[in-house]
């Protein structure tokens, strides 16, 4: 009889602390995953995005282009998770850029749908840091970037940057989203990012459903050249709540 009572106890010690510390592990994953977050995660689905066709192959070796950039693979890049009914937000938006002899016409072909390599897909913006910039026109939340400066050769653009803020004049709730200007000859900050070659594929940007109107795109000239080219730029989200 007592033994019988003292298995009964130390089963019961047993689940009880095998039920806390069940308890104490879900807590812990509450604290980095909220339940909309969880339900969110459950339904994410690849980032279809439609990409031009590729004009050249393999790293060039007559490029210097130092030690932080990202070697390029000769795989197809591996999809990104994203919410689904997500919509490209760079064609209805209104376009604006430091360069002010890039009229409305010229850089309206960076959200045209054309991605091509050729000569007459790229628009050129003149030396030195420069930015294009997009209105989305009310606040949404962005999810994923797609950048294709040129990719007509294997190239490495410099200080690539990508800023998001609440105003037009980039003052107001000011957020980095990529920044790849490791010795800040930009002046918008140290960036941690690595540089990578223009490929067919684009540079794709994880937003992480940052909440903007306005978002900025820098770059301060190529491997090629110190002028700034623009092929197309595509932006992913859907309104803010
Ligand atoms: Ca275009
Ligand atoms: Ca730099």
């Amino acid at each position: 009889m007592t033994n019988n009572m003292n298995t009964t106890r130390t089963w019961l010690r047993r689940t009880m602390a095998l039920s806390l510390l069940s308890g104490l592990a879900i807590a812990v994953l509450n604290l980095s995953v909220t339940p909309s977050q969880a339900a969110d995660n459950a339904n994410l689905e690849p980032l279809a995005l439609k990409l031009p066709a590729p004009a050249f192959k393999g790293t060039p070796k007559d490029v210097d282009v130092g030690p932080n950039v990202e070697p390029l693979s000769d795989k197809p890049r591996p999809p990104m998770m994203v919410p689904p009914g997500l919509k490209n937000l760079a064609p209805g938006s209104k376009l604006t850029s430091s360069d002010k002899n890039a009229t409305s016409d010229i850089l309206a072909r960076i959200t045209d749908g054309d991605k091509d390599a050729s000569d007459q897909s790229i628009i050129f913006l003149r030396k030195g840091t420069q930015w294009v910039q997009m209105d989305l026109g009310s606040p949404q939340e962005i999810f994923a970037v797609v950048i294709w400066h040129a990719h007509n050769m294997a190239k490495v653009y410099r200080d690539v940057i990508v800023q998001v803020a609440d105003d037009a004049d980039f003052i107001e709730n000011v957020r980095t989203v990529f920044n790849n200007d490791a010795d800040n000859s930009s002046g918008l900050g140290v960036g941690t990012q690595r540089e990578y070659f223009e490929t067919h594929e684009g540079k794709l940007i994880d937003a992480k459903g940052v909440k903007a109107r306005y978002i900025r795109f820098y770059s301060k000239g190529s491997t090629e050249s110190a002028l700034n080219e623009y092929t197309e730029v595509e932006v992913y989200g859907r309104p803010a709540k």
